[in-house]
């Protein structure tokens, strides 16, 4: 049985650590958990938290309430900013999306329903999307006659390529969860009841490995995206030799060897 520690007391986030699994509910269900200054606030500070947890190796976010992961940023907090605030927040904002594809731990975003706009944003700054099938994607910022500004115009092109990016953004519907699994904005899509098991299969496997490879895994992907291809692949080559140089890729490879199951210390 696991036991259940709950870290700190928030407003607008649930934060529980779970033994190796920390989860952080986004909690502002009757405003469909939209992302106001205060939650981004929160949201930063247990993520950091997260990290610095030794015994944290995944991290799960996920929305409070049956209806929505997120409905985006808060549109009354918008229309308050002035053309500097705004700026300012904006790359507050965007440090947050950035900093959660370097850190080392897998991150997974658990889709209960509306995954819009901002939350969209921060499920595609996640390493894995597992959705209900009640989930239901879309960049509507257009209608608000507005842009994404933490990463939808760029996260969602090399998800999903330009084609079916640019009418995301520029038609600004809606697409339901089956749809968002065609063009591969998520990993799995399940029935609502079936959510949590698949995250916790998913969890599972990621802690079967070793989460030191893992966080180089996601840090060559991450970065390596970025760069020309001659320029990827020496860094791969770079981060090759980090794996092989740790004491679990020893053990990887001794284990398979003697053909015994592997015993991974994440050093
Ligand atoms: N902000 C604030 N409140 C919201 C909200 C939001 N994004 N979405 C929903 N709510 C509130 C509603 O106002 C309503 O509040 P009450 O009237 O009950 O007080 C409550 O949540 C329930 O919503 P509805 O009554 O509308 O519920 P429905 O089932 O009828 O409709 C819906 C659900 C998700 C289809 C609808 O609420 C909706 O269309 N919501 C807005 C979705 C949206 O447009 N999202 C994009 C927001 S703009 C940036 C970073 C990020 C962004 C921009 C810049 N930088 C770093 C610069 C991102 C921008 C956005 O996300």
């Amino acid at each position: 049985m696991f036991l259940i520690k709950m870290s700190k007391e928030w407003k607008y986030i649930l934060y529980e650590r779970d033994e190796n699994v920390a989860t952080i509910t986004l909690n502002r269900p009757k405003a469909l958990n939209a992302l106001n200054t205060a939650l981004l606030a929160e949201l930063r500070a247990a993520l950091e938290e997260a990290e610095a947890d030794v015994e944290v190796r995944a991290i799960v976010i996920t929305g409070a309430g049956e209806k929505a992961f997120c409905a985006g940023a808060d549109i009354v907090e918008l229309l308050e900013k002035s053309s500097i605030e705004a700026s300012e927040w904006s790359r507050w904002v965007q440090a947050i999306t950035t900093d959660m594809e370097k850190m080392r731990k897998p991150i997974i975003a658990k889709i209960n329903g509306f995954c819009l706009g901002g939350g969209l944003e921060f499920a595609m700054a996640c390493d894995f999307r597992i959705a209900s099938e009640k989930a239901i994607f879309g960049q509507p910022e257009i209608n608000l006659a507005i842009i994404p500004g933490s990463g939808g115009t760029q996260r969602l092109t090399r998800l999903i390529g330009k084609t079916k990016a640019m009418e995301m953004l520029m038609c600004g519907e809606h697409i339901n969860a089956e749809e968002a699994f065609r063009l591969t904005l998520v990993n799995k899509v399940v029935p609502p009841d079936k959510l949590d098991g698949e995250v916790n299969e998913l969890i599972k496997k990621l802690l079967s490995k070793s989460p030191v490879t893992l966080g180089i895994i996601k840090d060559a992907v991450n970065r390596g995206i970025e760069m020309n291809l001659e320029h990827a692949l020496y860094y791969e080559a770079e981060c090759f030799g980090s794996a092989l140089a740790t004491e679990d890729a020893r053990e990887g490879l001794k284990a398979f060897l003697e053909k015994r199951k592997y015993e991974f210390k994440g050093k």
